[in-house]
């Protein structure tokens, strides 16, 4: 916050007036008694750093009559010369030299001025020319110094907003606040904000511009402050206007959400719920969008809308502002475009990526069916769904062939009754978890253990060896092998089937 104020020093003074006056001839001239030209006005004190103002007036022309300047000054009582312009030569201190209002930058007290004199010369766009009666230097008085220049309520600039314009003097009895001028730094390079152009993030700079109450100047070693993370700040003057301002930079933080992580898209059965997730730095909140067709002057487009937790025509959603939203499939669903807004401070926003939600396509089982007997017998069979303890109808499929297949089946628990006559009725339960499941199904009449279409000694000695151990049945085949129907298989089911093979039975 302390800086040494930086001085700008105006390198010519008024000591060396005379050298920028350029001699001129002595003329006499003989002014229109009607009309007279007067010093109407003349500074007779000024401060050092102040200007030195005199204003010149024609009295009595008449109304079309135009007139050019021309000021003049006088050492003691030697010859009338011609002052310079600093607009002509920027060593002269005297500004306005060819208007009726003569100024004069004081830069310090010196010795001489009380013998200077100045006066107008006018000419008329009659061809007359006039001469104001001349007036002396003014009592130059030192300014007094305030070592402290300070502003307050100043914001600090913000992304996405507007630069503030407004601070408030520390001091009212010695300076006053008059505007501020913002400039983005690219690179060493400051570029001036335009009216209305927001703040976005990066370096920037502020210069207040403030006006010295009279009587008052800044001390060489004064120092300043805006007091609201500024850094660097420096005092300075305007080299052309002379204005004192205070410079000071701004480091503006970019507050834009950085996402770190999110989704990829997905597919889900319908029915299924699935979460999309993103991670960010920076995030103030979150707000899940859908793409939907809109209907704009007779065509479609599509559009980004926000999700609120609730259901639409497909899905139901929740968590739709957080981090992590959840969609569940309530029907069938074409694919779907989700994606984050993400938002940040000071109205910052990003969006995730673009995610899309497609349903898995149904799926289907497909199978050979192992029997025996006529051809023409039909083979039927009933297709059951199993969801938290309820079991569906069936769907029921007649079939001679030996084959089968079911499609656009959901995922899910299922059960096929396989049934055929003379044969013991089989039930399969599987899961439809991708898109074909291969399932063979087998059925046999009894005694046919093996399931070979034939009842013959093959059949009778498997029975023979699973009750010693040596084989090994399933529920079904334990139904089949179970030849008198006494629940368990003995030795007296492979009897029977011996018996049957030599038609006892
Ligand atoms: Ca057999
Ligand atoms: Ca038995």
């Amino acid at each position: 916050m302390k800086k040494r104020r930086n001085i700008k020093r105006v390198s010519s003074i008024v000591l060396c007036m005379l050298m920028l006056l350029t001699a001129i001839p002595f003329a006499t001239v003989t002014a229109n008694a009607a009309v007279t030209a007067i010093i109407k006005e003349a500074d007779t004190e000024v401060y050092v750093g102040d200007m030195f103002n005199i204003v010149a007036e024609v009295n009595g022309a008449d109304s079309d009559e135009t007139f050019t300047y021309q000021w003049q000054a006088r050492l003691l009582d030697r010859e009338w010369l011609n002052l310079n312009d600093h607009s002509d030569n920027n060593k002269s201190e005297y500004y306005g030299v060819y208007t009726n209002h003569l100024q004069m930058r004081i830069t310090r007290k010196a010795s001489g001025w009380e013998d200077v004199s100045f006066r107008c010369k006018i000419k008329s766009s009659t061809g007359k020319t006039y001469y104001t009666s001349y007036c002396g230097f003014p009592t130059v008085l030192e300014k007094t110094d305030v070592s402290v220049i300070a502003f307050f309520d100043m914001d600090a600039p913000q992304q996405n907003k507007l630069p503030p314009t407004t601070a408030t003097a520390g001091n009212s009895k010695y300076y006053t606040f008059d505007r501020i001028e913002w400039y983005k730094m690219n690179d060493n390079t400051a570029v001036k904000l335009a009216d209305g152009e927001k703040i976005t993030h990066g370096i920037y700079r502020c210069q207040l511009y403030f006006n010295m109450q009279r009587g008052y100047k800044v001390a060489d070693s004064a120092v300043c402050g805006l007091y609201n993370g500024d850094y660097d700040d420096k005092l300075l003057k305007d080299e052309t206007t002379g204005q004192d301002y205070i410079m000071a930079y701004y480091n503006v933080k970019d507050e834009t959400p950085v996402i770190l992580q999110q989704s990829d898209s997905k597919m889900i059965y319908k029915g299924d719920t699935t979460t999309f997730a993103v991670i960010a730095d920076n995030a103030e909140s979150y707000r899940w969008q859908v793409k939907r067709p809109v209907s704009v002057t007779g065509s479609i487009k599509f559009r980004w809308v926000d999700l609120a937790d609730r259901s639409d025509t497909c899905f139901t959603y929740s968590d739709s502002a957080t981090n992590r939203l959840s969609i569940k499939a309530d029907t069938d669903f074409n694919p779907t475009y989700f994606r984050c807004k993400v938002m940040g401070k000071n109205d910052t926003v990003t969006y995730s990526k673009t995610i899309c939600l497609s349903q898995i396509p149904p799926g289907s089982v497909v199978g050979k069916i192992i029997c025996s007997g006529d051809e023409n017998d039909i083979t039927t069979l009933k297709l059951r769904t199993h969801s938290d303890g309820f079991v569906s109808n069936p769907v029921t499929l007649n079939v001679t062939i030996r084959s089968y297949g079911f499609l656009q089946l959901e995922r899910g628990h299922y059960s096929l009754e396989v049934s055929r006559k003379k044969h013991i009725t089989r039930t399969y339960y599987f899961d439809i978890d991708k898109s074909e499941v291969n399932l063979d199904v087998a059925i046999a009449v009894p005694c046919d253990v093996n399931m070979d279409g034939i009842i013959n000694v093959v059949d009778a000695t498997l029975i023979q060896k699973y009750i010693v151990g040596l084989e090994d049945f399933d529920s079904y085949t334990v139904e089949v092998a179970d030849a008198n129907g006494d629940g368990v298989i003995s030795i007296v089911d492979a009897t029977n089937i011996q018996k049957k093979i030599v038609n006892l039975l």
